[in-house]
């Protein structure tokens, strides 16, 4: 029967293609080229799958500022990382992740600012 064809095709292709998936940055927070009037105590990354954070670098005008990542936390969807007190500026923040599931890694970059009085 065609149709049970066509049907078998398809869970096939979706089944490849949840086996070489990536861990693929959903969302943000801070969101990406936000403009913070608070400086922001935490970062998290959303992924759309179970993904565990190799590098997180977080730099100001080309200077890093230190932040800790926690790299035997479990394989997780959101990735929560908390920032020191970050004084305003244009902030940058480059990650690459690990997907536990096929052992790829995946990188990125995006930058958020925080703005006005003060940021720290
Ligand atoms: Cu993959």
């Amino acid at each position: 029967m065609l149709k049970q064809r066509i049907l078998a095709a398809v869970c096939a292709m979706i089944l490849a293609g949840q086996a070489g998936g990536h861990a693929k940055l959903r969302s943000t927070l801070p969101a990406a080229n936000a403009e913070l009037r608070v400086a922001p105590k935490t970062l998290t990354l959303t992924f759309n799958e179970e993904a565990r954070l190799a590098v997180l670098t977080l730099s100001v005008d080309g200077k890093e500022i230190p932040v800790t990542v926690d790299r035997s936390a479990a394989a997780a969807v959101q990735v929560t990382v908390s920032l020191p007190a970050l004084a305003a500026g244009k902030y940058l923040v480059q990650w690459s992740a690990l997907s536990p599931k096929d052992g790829h890694v995946t990188r990125g970059a995006f930058s958020f600012a925080i703005v006005g009085p003060g940021g720290a």
